[in-house]
């Protein structure tokens, strides 16, 4: 077997084999404008980049991490499938498709960018459309680490959160990794409470 072939190999076993009864697996749907940092801020929460896949025809890519955590006073493991989307607009047609049977969403934008921001409200117009309002969704401003270029204040912010009904927001630098993991982790426990 040559090396290629194995690595599919893998891969494939990977993807499709057991689980146990018990596995909590989400989907979870990370979108945003182009250049905010989405690729950016998957790679730096997931450990083994093995455990990704990338379709470049339709312009997915997407990476596995589990998380540990403890909810209510009980441990849970939870196994995340984040799907990271190409922002090239010949995409766009495709979002239908890749947010299929998504449990939750990752909606973010640039600190140092304003229409990043301003662009929220399409992103959310395009979830409204194709019925994914109701899924957990927590919001991010990334590139926090950008001080002296940081251009959207906790005002605008907390005012699009309500406008949009986002309680949820993290400010994170995939740079730095601050707050990447609670980014993380908060989707994966909403969507868990609201499995329970
Ligand atoms: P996208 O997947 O949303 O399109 P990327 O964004 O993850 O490709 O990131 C776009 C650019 O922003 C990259 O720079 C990346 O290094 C940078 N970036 C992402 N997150 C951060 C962050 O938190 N802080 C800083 N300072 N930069 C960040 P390049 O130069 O490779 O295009
Ligand atoms: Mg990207």
């Amino acid at each position: 077997m040559n090396s290629l072939s194995k690595k599919e190999n893998e891969k494939d076993e990977y993807y499709y084999q057991e689980r146990e009864p018990g596995d909590i697996i989400y989907k979870v749907i990370v979108i945003g404008d182009p250049a905010i940092g989405k690729t950016s801020l998957i790679r730096k929460f997931v450990k083994n980049q093995f455990e990704k896949d990338y379709l470049p025809t339709v312009g997915v890519s997407i990476s596995k991490e589990s998380i540990e955590m403890e909810i209510e006073g009980k441990k849970v493991i939870i196994n995340l499938l984040l799907w990271d989307l190409a922002g090239q607009p010949q995409f766009y047609l495709l979002h239908k498709v890749y947010y299929n049977g998504a449990n939750g969403v990752i909606l973010g934008f640039d600190l140092t960018r304003t229409h990043t921001y301003s662009n929220l409200k399409n992103w959310h117009k395009e979830l409204v459309k194709d019925g994914l309002i109701d899924l957990p969704m927590v919001l991010v401003g990334n590139k926090s680490d950008l001080k002296e270029e940081r251009k959207v204040g906790m005002a605008h912010i907390n005012h699009m959160q309500e406008s949009l009904n986002i309680p949820d927001y993290v400010e994170t630098s995939a740079m730095t990794g601050q707050n990447v993991g609670i980014l993380f982790k908060t989707i994966a426990k909403r969507i868990y409470e609201r499995n329970l």
